[in-house]
């Protein structure tokens, strides 16, 4: 590798070490020199978001020199990568976690109150980097926090979106969507205007022949737009490594700038195809678990992926390697199928560009790809209108058509009996109009396809990928259960108990080995370390309830069972069945005397989540629990017996401050929706017990930590289908229960009688799909044990003491070693 300094001039270079900060002093002075230099302020203008902007700058340039080291090694030991593609990283904060990753908190904390702040307002100052929407998103950023904590040679690649998931107010107990501009001042990217590449869209295909007379196709015409990389570096925790995220912005090729246009007058326009391309990276789509097959959509992954691969493929011909090792030096994961092009650039790329020859290009592609599936919603399955393709990618659909070709060939060769399977399989569906299915073009093209918990990993193998297990055998699919850095979702979100759980299991080795947890069932019956615990528990709640004073201005009790459901509103996750439950607990209390009143355990029914903009269930279902709330939270005869609460604008910063409160969390999906779930187990890491259903990672949580220590109900997923077929063709009688609520609803007892008809309908007329009358009965049963055993607070807390100590298999670490070695091949780079 060339170095641009040359050898005599290098010591110049190397005698300047700029580690972490040593001491509180250190830090100060980076404070103080950014605020009056960068910042050009001063102690007359210093306030927290100048604190909080310098001290960010301050950590930056720590974390600058181990990222530039980490790219150095990575490049002169030559070592194979593996490149994440993910359309979502939701990052959250950075400050924090550098501050923590840098192992200089308690630093930064004397620094900071010497300079006259707080640390805690200084960390609050952050925007949120919200570049995603719910799980997956979020799961990007776990293991990006991970590959780099475990040395992995990786990067993540994604698109740097200007407005990430919407900011969500409530406007009179409805949902209001506000762009999120999160760019203003960023100092967590970095701009590189010399690392572009020219992604090219529509055009037309002509066939012609190179100078040895083989057939090529040449893409040419169309538009071109410019892919401008920006930076941002990952630090791992407690190691020098520090990776990089490089995302993507959009902007008008150079010379696309029409000056004809502009000279004659045509500003407007010259503009307009400035903004064009500008608008390919600017919003993220806010659907989780959902495909509305936008062009633009299409176009952004094109776009991305493109501008990734070209970036990879150039790393890779720099090591002037030949192209059949192109699958020992590269792995790259499609986190999900918004990727799936990838597959077909690279073929583009190896038989157009390159000058390969079909077959062993595909070799190529098929050894490099891993495809992760993380729903089988039908409604999230990806299907891309052929017609669509053909117009924005015209040699993309010509060499799918191919790869559907090849592979129906190989297929029908194999079951030359089964005709049918080669419709099933296909990866254009003969539908009006044709469409490409993603999933199966990732399935075809990768060689290893994942689910993301064990029961997930089952399904998709018997249900939406089952001709395909038939065709590639069982080898090629496999699971590899989710996980969560303990690192953001413990030592960060919950210092005190992290602290606690430190001095008794031999220090923060467990923030790197989340196995030494189980040290803590040593200390279940130690009373004083029961004490302890259960005061942590109560002062984050506490924090929690101010939160809610302050915001909502509603007076909970702290002393209350905390109840929690926080995640995107969906159906599927059922907020519906919880609001349901809760309803029928105010008529219950209604109901009863004064005397029998006093007995019952009170209790703060807490939600949270974004409904997308387009889903109008699930903003009914935002409503009707505000509705409630305004209701009952008034209501003199429940006084502190129920609260029911909505909190605005959910995401990973109130994630941090909301998980450490709760003595329960709610992770009710109907059995065989929720494809892992991973904030299950934020929460039982953080001592709180789950009410669940049997489905995804709830199934494994109760493996792992026993199944005294989770509330689970409702109907188990291998029967889901036979009741669906019940509810449609036989007789379906609405739960007792469940119809005393609907009559409250329909009563007018929370707004206008009809206002929620649909969501009624949806269960009582329209087939309940997602079976909350099936399980109602069971869920508020299984509410009613959790009553009975809050009350008995040693037992409780032996439980969850219990569970945290067992929470060890379920680190973003662990996984993501089972990725290195199962899917990617893979070695950690020594330090
Ligand atoms: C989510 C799944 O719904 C969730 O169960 C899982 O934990 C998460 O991925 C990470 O694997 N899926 C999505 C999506 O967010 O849009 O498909």
């Amino acid at each position: 590798v060339e170095a641009s300094i040359p050898e005599p001039q290098r010591a110049a270079w190397t005698k300047h070490e700029f580690s972490g900060f040593q001491n509180k002093e250190e830090f100060e002075r980076e404070v103080v020199r950014h605020v009056e230099t960068t910042l050009a302020r001063s102690i007359y203008n210093c306030d927290e978001s100048a604190a909080y902007s310098a001290s960010s700058l301050a950590f930056r340039d720590r974390l600058v020199q181990g990222w530039n080291k980490t790219q150095q090694r990575q490049t002169f030991t030559d070592s194979k990568r593996i490149y994440y593609l993910s359309l979502e990283f939701l990052m959250g904060r950075a400050l924090d976690n550098a501050m923590l990753n840098l192992g200089a908190k308690e630093v930064a904390k004397e620094g900071l109150a010497e300079l006259g702040f707080r640390i805690e307002d200084i960390v609050g100052q952050e925007h949120d980097a919200a570049l995603g929407n719910g799980g997956l998103g979020r799961l990007a950023a776990c293991f990006l926090d991970s590959m780099a904590t475990l040395n992995y040679p990786a990067w993540g690649y994604g698109l740097r979106y200007r407005y990430g998931i919407f900011k969500q107010e409530i406007i009179d107990g409805y949902q209001v969507e506000v762009p999120d501009y999160w760019l203003d001042f960023n100092p967590w990217e970095f701009p590189r205007h010399d690392v572009t590449v020219d992604i090219q869209f529509y055009g037309q295909v002509r066939k012609s022949q190179d100078e040895n007379g083989k057939t090529v196709a040449i893409w040419e015409g169309g538009e071109t737009v410019t892919a401008v990389a920006y930076d941002v570096p990952t630090p791992g925790y407690d190691t020098p490594s520090t990776n990089n995220l490089r995302l993507w912005s959009s902007k008008a090729a150079s010379g696309e700038f029409d000056f004809q246009k502009f000279n004659s007058g045509d500003y407007e326009s010259s503009v307009a195809d400035q903004q064009r391309a500008e608008t390919i990276s600017a919003v993220l789509y806010p659907n989780d678990n959902l495909d509305r097959g936008k062009e633009l959509r299409i176009k952004q992954q094109y776009f991305w992926v493109a501008a990734s691969l070209y970036d990879i493929v150039r790393r890779f011909k720099k090591s002037k390697r030949s192209w059949n090792e192109f699958p020992d030096q590269v792995a790259i994961q499609l986190n999900d199928t918004h990727p799936t092009l990838a597959i077909v650039e690279l073929q583009r790329i190896l038989i157009d560009v390159e000058g390969l020859e079909w077959d062993e290009a595909w070799n190529i592609v098929t050894s490099t790809f891993g495809y992760t599936n993380h729903t089988v919603l039908p409604e999230a399955l990806e299907k891309w209108p052929v017609g669509l393709i053909q117009h924005l990618l015209p040699r993309h659909l010509q060499i799918i058509y191919d790869i559907n070709l090849f592979f129906l060939q190989s297929v029908e060769k194999r079951f030359p009996e089964d005709r049918d399977i080669l419709r099933r399989v296909s990866i254009i569906e003969e539908s009006q109009p044709k469409m490409v299915r993603m999933a199966y073009l990732a399935v075809v093209g990768s060689h290893k396809v994942n689910g993301v918990a064990e029961l997930h990993s089952d399904l998709i193998q018997t249900t939406i990928f089952k001709d395909f297990v038939t065709i590639f055998g069982e080898d090629k699919f496999t699971n590899v259960t989710n996980g969560i850095t303990p690192r953001r979702w413990l030592h960060q979100a919950n210092p005190r108990l992290s602290e606690l759980i430190a001095s008794k299991t031999g220090g923060y080795e467990f923030l790197k080995d989340l196995t030494l947890l189980n040290k803590l069932e040593l200390f279940v019956d130690d009373k004083t370390f029961r004490k302890e615990w259960a005061e942590i528990k109560f002062a984050n709640k506490v924090r929690l309830a101010k939160y809610i004073k302050s915001t909502l201005n509603v007076n909970v009790n702290p002393a209350a069972l905390f109840d929690v459901q926080v995640k995107r509103i969906h159906e599927y996750k059922r907020q519906q069945l919880n609001i349901f439950g809760v309803i029928h607990r105010y008529l219950t209390l209604k109901a009863m005397s004064p005397e029998e009143r006093k007995k019952q355990q009170p209790r703060v029914s807490i939600f949270g989540g974004k409904a997308a903009p387009g889903y109008w269930m699930a903003k009914q279902i935002i409503h009707l629990i505000n509705n409630v709330g305004g209701v009952v939270n008034q209501d003199p005869d429940i006084g502190d017996l129920l609260k029911v609460i909505f909190l605005e604008d959910y995401n990973v910063s109130k994630a941090e401050m909301i998980i450490p409160a709760s003595d329960l969390s709610e992770h009710i999906s109907t059995a065989g929706t929720e494809a892992s779930g991973t904030s299950n187990m934020k929460f039982v890491l953080n001592g709180g017990l789950i009410i669940g259903t049997c489905d995804g990672a709830n199934i494994e949580i109760t493996r792992e930590i026993g199944q005294e220590n989770i509330f689970l109900f409702g109907t188990l997923s291998e029967d889901v289908e036979d009741l669906r077929h019940m509810h449609t063709y036989g007789e379906h009688p609405i739960d007792p229960n469940l119809a005393k609520v609907f009559d409250a609803i329909q009563g007018g007892m929370f707004g206008e009688p009809n206002d929620f008809n649909a969501m009624i309908s949806a269960v009582r007329d329209h087939g309940d799909y997602y079976l909350v009358s099936d399980d109602f009965q069971s869920y508020i049963d299984t509410h009613k044990m959790v009553d009975t055993e809050y009350q008995n607070q040693e037992e409780w807390i032996s439980k969850c003491i219990r569970s945290v100590a067992r929470m060890g298999f379920f680190s973003s670490d662990r996984c993501i070693n089972e990725y290195a070695e199962g899917i990617w091949n893979i070695e950690p780079l020594a330090v």
